[in-house]
């Protein structure tokens, strides 16, 4: 049973939409307890840092843009599993794949608009916290 932290963030499609509201409560009411949350814009440059794995990627360009679109939310939450349990609550990457009851089952249906992200290891969570929060904007 690890207690683990992992970075969760709402898409600019998912804030345009009002989806904050509905994605926090439903990673409330799973039961992980909430150790950041911001609102921001992100600049391209940390667009570019959080996606650094698909650099080399032709969808990295639209990426990139699509992040840096507009306003998106950063939140850290933590529980048991918390990076497995998370990316499973948002379901497959590609909507068209995700299951219903899933975060992108509900509400998405492109994998360029796919309205949440989640760390997808512990090390990642690690290193996209440092991204978004300074060790002062989180709880203990
Ligand atoms: P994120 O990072 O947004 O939670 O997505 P995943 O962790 O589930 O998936 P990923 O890293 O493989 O992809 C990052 C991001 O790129 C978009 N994408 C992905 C895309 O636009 N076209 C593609 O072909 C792929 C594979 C969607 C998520």
């Amino acid at each position: 049973m690890a207690i683990e932290r992992t970075l969760v963030l709402v898409k600019p499609n998912g804030v345009e939409r009002g989806l904050v509201g509905e994605v926090t409560a439903r990673f409330e009411r799973r039961g992980f307890v909430l150790k950041g949350l911001k609102l921001l814009r992100a600049a391209p440059e940390l667009a570019e840092e959080h996606y650094e794995e698909h650099r080399e990627k032709a969808f990295f360009g639209e990426l990139v843009a699509f992040l840096t679109s507009g306003p998106i939310v950063a939140m850290v939450v933590e529980g048991v599993s918390a990076v497995q349990v998370a990316r499973s609550m948002m379901g497959a990457t590609d909507p068209v794949s995700a299951a219903p009851g899933t975060i992108r089952g509900d509400y998405a249906l492109e994998i360029g608009e796919n309205v949440v992200h989640g760390s997808d290891s512990v090390a990642s969570a690690e290193r996209e916290i440092a991204l978004y929060f300074s060790a002062s904007e989180l709880l203990p």
